[in-house]
């Protein structure tokens, strides 16, 4: 078998962060698996260019090599470029969007180097898999490197239309390199149609089957395959007694009859403000339940040296202010806001403890909370997930009660409608809901990733 080196932005290391997602844990036992190198950034940062150097560990069959970067790379490539240029646009928010010359260099300065530091350590058979809008050119500055190993991309966020990508300056730069990877794989079949309309109306390519496109005299495989996460070891944290006993201990305090959890980083793709004034216009709609209902918003911080996740903290917490003041009393808070990050296993009792999953991005690749809320139901009285149509997990999870998370109303509805779901109806939609969860788990998704990356390539002349 093949060696596999894994490229991202962060090198997540869950022996020393035991916080770090689902995926990070799914990477790490894919390697384990092969045998591998994870390569990127360590998280730290320096303040001159000579002091970036290489640091390695080794656990067992798997090398992590990580690197810093200078407070320069962190302000133009990671704040600038990626968060505050690609992401926006990729959640289809060009009025977001600030774009500036030299963070775009700064983009190409730290995929470069990231491509120079990493060709030396490549092996002749390695198979490449880099993760994410931050290395979108790396494989065209490894291949400026002569090597010509299999390399493959996967975009963990959305691929927009292709006139809202053309909003950014670049853009054909950016589609070039990209087209450089070899296997390039996507969340939805709406994110690969984007793509590949974009190729074939903007660039020139030619679709030569149904997964493989002619263009730059090369061809780009695509592929969707669905992130997903590890179910059985999710389950087991929620049915933990801990959990159980952290469970008792939500409903005794506070008393509420229904709890709606939300667990977000505080990003305007997730739509927080217009959830919290959906939940509202329940409360306006519904009057009755006031004192029955709490929303429980998870919601740690990133990214907040950009502007736009600044300003979308100060608008949520004066809603739920707003919200509490006007509905709350003393004996009850219909919003609880953290702002801050919390164990895993606390997470999975929340989501068990609770009535309803409000999971509701105005867009998302995938959002891999919404497994996780299948994931942690007690399969004999389930909760409900209601999901915005915009998030990835929707074109599968088509048994969650499907919102338009703009539309408060109907956000309002859906609520009401989930708190009255009879018993049978709620464990018939759960364990639909759970077969796909598991059909389209993170094994799963390393593995297919693997298939396409590992499968013969198609002959140009196709
Ligand atoms: P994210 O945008 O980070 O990922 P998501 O898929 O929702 O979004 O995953 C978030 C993860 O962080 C979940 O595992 C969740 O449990 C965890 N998390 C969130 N808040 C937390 C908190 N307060 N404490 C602890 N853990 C918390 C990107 C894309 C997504 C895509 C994933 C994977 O934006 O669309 O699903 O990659 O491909």
């Amino acid at each position: 078998m093949s060696r596999l080196v894994v490229v991202s932005n962060r090198v997540c290391d869950p022996e020393s962060n035991p916080s770090s997602g689902g995926l990070a844990v799914c990477i790490l036992d894919g390697l384990r698996e092969r045998g591998g190198l994870w390569f990127g950034w360590n998280g730290e940062i320096v303040s001159e260019e000579k002091e970036l150097t290489l640091s390695c560990t080794k656990q067992g069959e798997v090398t992590l090599v990580t690197m810093p970067l200078t407070e320069r790379d962190y302000q133009e490539h990671y704040l600038g470029f990626c968060n505050a240029a690609l992401w926006p646009v990729h959640h289809y928010r060009q009025d977001l969007s600030r774009f500036a010359q030299e963070n775009c260099e700064g983009y190409r300065r730290v995929n470069r180097r990231f491509a120079e530091s990493l060709a030396p350590l490549l092996g002749k058979g390695d198979l490449i898999w880099a993760h994410d809008y931050h290395l979108i050119p790396l494989a065209a500055g490894l291949r400026s490197l002569g090597v010509k190993n299999r390399i493959g991309f996967f975009l963990h966020i959305p691929f927009p239309p292709p006139d809202v990508l053309r909003a950014m300056p670049e853009y054909e730069w950016l589609m070039k390199s990209l087209v450089q990877y070899d296997v390039i794989g996507f969340q939805t079949k709406t994110d690969e149609a984007n793509f590949c309309r974009f190729l074939c109306e903007i660039m020139n390519g030619e679709m030569v089957a149904e997964n493989a496109i002619r263009i730059d005299g090369r061809i780009v495989m695509v592929t969707v395959v669905p992130a997903g996460i590890n179910v059985e070891s999710f389950a087991a944290m929620a049915r933990h007694p801990y959990a159980s006993r952290y469970i008792e201990g939500l409903h005794r305090r506070g008393e509420p009859r229904v709890n709606i959890i939300g667990v977000d980083r505080l990003d305007y793709s997730k739509g927080l403000p217009d959830r919290f004034r959906a939940f509202r216009r329940f409360l306006e709609l519904y009057p009755h339940h006031c004192k029955a209902a709490t929303l429980m918003q998870v919601a740690p911080p990133t990214r907040e040296e950009v502007k736009a996740y600044a300003d979308i903290r100060h608008e949520l917490e004066a809603l739920s202010g707003e919200i509490n003041g006007e509905f709350g009393d003393f004996d009850w808070t219909p919003v609880r806001y953290v702002h801050r990050n919390i164990p895993r296993e606390r997470l999975a009792a929340l989501y068990r403890g609770s009535q309803i999953g409000l999971v509701t991005p105005l867009r998302d690749g995938m959002n891999l909370v919404a497994k996780e809320y299948v994931a942690a139901q007690d399969e004999e009285d389930p909760g409900v997930l209601i999901l915005s149509r915009f998030a990835g997990a929707a074109e599968d999870l088509e048994e969650a009660l499907l919102v338009n998370p703009y539309d408060a109303d109907e956000v309002a509805h859906a609520i009401q409608r989930a708190i009255v779901m009879k018993k049978e109806e709620r464990i018939e939609r759960q364990r639909s809901l759970l077969a796909r969860v598991k059909q389209h788990d993170a094994d799963n998704w390393i593995r297919s990733f693997m298939r396409a990356l590992e499968s013969p390539k198609i002959p140009l002349a196709a």
